[in-house]
């Protein structure tokens, strides 16, 4: 596309300004569509100073999830090699589920600046407003259904790296799929998958983060990065950054190297040594979580001795 160029051609040399005729020649267009293509740019919040024996600058870029800034750079192989981006969607989950039933490939991604139907796990909403992250990632792993929720940490050991990476907060993970600061949730993991006669067709996997999302629109529980750090923090960087953590570990995956996902996930774990209480469908079982297994299960010794194993469930620290 034709803006992509120009915007390349202003990211290479934002040092310095790049004159209209210069645009035209090296695009075969005339210097008036390229100003009306400034003027595009400019409204989708592009900061782009004109100067009339100079010519363009590109001053700032928008802070917006859109497919291009997040491309910009990235360094990741698959993951992201196609991004469909929305400024709002119902479910970016559902946007990609009904993009992997079309054959979309994997590693194809979907991000919205808000979703107006997020989804928790086990029909929970999830508040998407503005100011947060909200991304889907179709994989299609060989894997049988029952072994899908080891990407669920897999995910979440990428998303507590790139956030201690980038902002130096220390967060943790609560099995089985949230980030944690303090306590307070900052981000939430939806694993959702389709099945044909007992393998895996492709899963989705869904990361919601609170990055400068006003307080007041999340729930008490809830914390952003904004929060916790006193300033906004870029979006796209993030964005960008997770997609390539979730890459590096994904192969890690699929390299047969589970075992050291669940170890750096020990490392990372705001549950071990805890004491919890584990909703289990029906039933509550309280104890000490004492371990994840080399399937991903938590292991609680409750109070009677016996020790308990989890495969799927809500755990509250005590
Ligand atoms: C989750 O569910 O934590 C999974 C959240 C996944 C959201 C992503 S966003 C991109 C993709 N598209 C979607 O539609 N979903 C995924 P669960 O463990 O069930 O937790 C849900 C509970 O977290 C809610 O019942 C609230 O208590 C709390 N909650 C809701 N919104 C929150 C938020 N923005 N921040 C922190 N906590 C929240």
């Amino acid at each position: 596309m034709m803006q992509d160029e120009i915007l390349k051609i202003l990211k290479e040399r934002s040092e310095g300004y790049v004159s209209g005729a210069e645009f035209s020649k090296a695009l075969g267009v005339t210097r008036a569509s390229i100003w009306k293509h400034m003027e595009n740019l400019r409204s989708i919040g592009y900061e782009i100073e004109a100067q009339p024996h100079h010519g363009y600058r590109l001053i700032n870029t928008p802070d917006k999830l859109l497919a291009d800034e997040i491309r910009w750079s990235l360094k990741s192989r698959f993951i992201g090699k196609k991004i469909y981006s929305y400024d709002s969607t119902g479910s970016t989950n559902e946007r990609a589920y009904a993009l992997a039933e079309e054959g979309a490939e994997e590693g194809t991604a979907v991000v919205a600046e808000e979703q107006s139907g997020g989804k928790g796990r086990m029909g929970r909403k999830w508040s998407s407003p503005k100011g947060g992250i909200y991304l889907s990632l179709i994989l299609r792993p060989s894997l049988v259904p029952t072994e899908v929720s080891k990407l669920t940490l897999v995910a979440a050991v990428s998303v507590a790296r790139t956030i201690r990476k980038l902002t130096g907060i220390q967060a943790l993970i609560k099995w089985p799929n949230d980030i944690l600061i303090n306590r307070k949730k900052l981000c939430g993991i939806l694993t959702e998958l389709k099945a044909e006669q007992d393998m895996t067709a492709f899963v989705i996997l869904g990361i919601g983060i609170n990055v400068n999302t006003k307080q007041i629109l999340l729930p008490k529980q809830a914390t952003s990065i904004h929060n916790e750090i006193g300033r906004d923090f870029p979006k796209v960087e993030l964005a960008r950054a997770l997609i390539e953590s979730i890459e590096e570990h994904y192969i890690l995956f699929k390299k047969d190297r589970f075992k050291a996902i669940i170890d750096e996930w020990k490392n990372l774990s705001a549950v071990l040594g805890s004491r919890v209480k584990v909703v289990v469908h029906n039933r509550t079982i309280e104890g000490q979580a004492i371990d994840l297994d080399e399937h991903g299960a938590l292991i609680v010794r409750l109070d009677n001795g016996f020790t308990e194993r989890v495969i799927a469930g809500d755990v509250m620290l005590v």
